[in-house]
């Protein structure tokens, strides 16, 4: 009798600490592990549906976390888009519509997201790319970038050889007669490194966010990981490349003729395959090599998870998985960033909280909703300026909406983007001089044919030019200092 008593009342004990929250959950206090990745489109991983490009670390997060199926960014390149997530607040706010910090924009006073943690004693530090830096340059070079030294306990940037990278290189954009040799800056250029990952900035990040994991596991951190592939250059130790070859077997997506004939000039990406004069074997291997990028990249990412996990933080710690923005690997003859199509301006985004159920959430959502949110979920209050959303509803209740349409802007063409769940629309300048995209993303996932000039969606056109200037008007209503709001009305041309 005794021993049944025993076991009952161990099994009771079992149940009852089972049910009980972690320490961490107790107190409201997560540990913040953001990663971050430099121009990685959601089309290129596997737990977005790519059956070719296997991601299994970045699926892992997901496995255990909410996956958002409908985040977008705030600027469709790296300056504006990462000033916007770090400050919480909108480009057309900061002003930051080109490569620089939001430090002098926001002033000295306003608090970036991991800022508001270090001041509630938090250790914050930041590995790699996080705030803007320029790739190739500034990694090869290892300097700070468009840093904000005010957000970080320490900081560590992560040098590399980028394009230098020793190996098996070729300069796909520009180069029809194939006798350009390997180059720097932002161009398309796939190199099947030789060594380890070690040789790269993405292979020392890791290494570092795992140093730091396991010497501050006893105090709360906030640390974000910016790797920077698969952003150009396309370099990756060789075997990263292997499941992509031969390269022609890639499959690009689906071309239509006259395809361009329905947009503005506006429209048209900066970088096309017609412009990057790239046949149908340079795209295929355009795609190929970021696909090398990608799983390079994901590797890395696990090595970081295997030490949360074996650190025994998993339980602990908040996990975010992001892109500055997203990426075309062909759609419509485009590629790289810029566009404001869903490929571009549509980010992974993946949130696992401890103790949370797993889910996929169609809600739209912004990128600089994180601020709020993820301080929320650590008991911080974030600033009441700041311009993203709370969503920790989504989080329990994934069906739940908390807007009606996301904003995201491309600076460098005067575009802007309002997206629904029914519609996307592009608008080329504030009064729209520039021309007007609109597509029926339910009936026109892929966003062939623009409806702006048909009749029949005349209102629906005037209704979202309304929207988007009273957009504008919010947006630039806000508690910054007053200089820069002036500042933010010019454009970058
Ligand atoms: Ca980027």
């Amino acid at each position: 009798m005794k021993v049944i008593i025993g076991i009952l009342s161990g099994v009771l004990l079992i149940c009852y600490t089972a049910l009980l929250p972690t320490s961490a959950q107790a107190e409201g206090k997560y540990n913040v592990l953001f990663i971050i990745s430099d121009d990685l489109t959601y089309t290129a991983l596997s737990c977005y549906g790519n059956e070719v490009c296997k991601t299994p670390n970045i699926d892992r997060i997901a496995a255990h976390g909410v996956r958002f199926t409908r985040a977008f960014c705030q600027g469709t390149y790296c300056g504006p888009s990462r000033a916007a997530f770090m400050s919480g607040y909108y480009p057309h706010a900061t002003g930051v519509l080109g490569y620089t910090s939001p430090r002098p924009n926001i002033g000295p006073d306003k608090v970036t997201w991991p800022q508001l943690f270090k001041n509630n004693d938090y250790y914050t530090a930041r590995v790699g790319k996080v705030y803007h830096m320029g790739v190739p340059g500034g990694i090869e070079q290892g300097t700070d970038g468009s840093d904000d030294p005010l957000s970080w306990s320490e900081k560590y940037n992560c040098q590399g050889p980028e394009w230098k990278a020793p190996g098996e290189g070729e300069t796909l954009e520009g180069n029809p007669d194939g006798k350009r040799p390997v180059v720097g800056g932002n161009t398309f250029v796939v190199v099947e490194a030789d060594g380890d990952e070690m040789v790269h900035a993405d292979g020392i990040a890791a290494a570092k966010a795992v140093e730091l994991i396991k010497s501050h596991k006893d105090k709360r951190f906030w640390l974000g990981v910016g790797f920077v592939r698969p952003h150009v250059p396309f370099v990756a130790p060789k075997k990263y490349f292997e499941p992509f070859k031969p390269y022609d077997k890639m499959v690009l997506p689906e071309k239509i003729p006259d395809d361009w004939d329905d947009i503005p000039k506006a429209g048209i990406n900066y970088k096309t395959s017609e412009n990057m004069k790239m046949d149908i074997r340079r795209q295929k291997k355009a795609m190929g090599g970021y696909y090398g990028a990608v799983a390079f990249l994901d590797a890395m990412v696990g090595r970081v998870l295997d030490t949360l996990e074996s650190e025994g933080l998993a339980d602990s710690t908040i996990v975010i998985f992001t892109s500055d923005h997203g990426y075309h690997l062909g759609e419509h003859d485009f590629w790289a960033k810029v566009s404001l199509r869903d490929e571009s301006s549509g980010v992974p985004l993946i949130i696992k909280v401890p103790g949370m159920k797993p889910a996929v959430c169609d809600s739209l959502v912004e990128l600089q909703d994180l601020y709020p949110t993820i301080s929320r979920l650590c008991g911080l209050t974030p600033p009441p300026g700041i311009q993203g959303r709370d969503i920790r509803a989504l989080l329990t209740n994934p069906r739940q909406e908390v807007r009606d349409a996301v904003f995201s802007v491309a600076p460098m063409r005067q575009g802007f983007l309002l997206r629904t769940h029914e519609f996307s629309y592009i608008q080329y300048a504030e009064d729209a001089s520039r021309g007007i995209e609109l597509f029926d993303v339910k009936k026109d996932p892929k966003q062939f044919t623009n409806l702006a000039q048909n009749p029949e969606y005349a209102n629906v056109v005037k209704r979202f030019q309304k929207q988007l200037a009273l957009k504008l008007e919010t947006i630039r209503n806000n508690d910054l200092p007053p200089r820069q709001k002036k500042a933010a009305k010019k454009s970058v041309p």
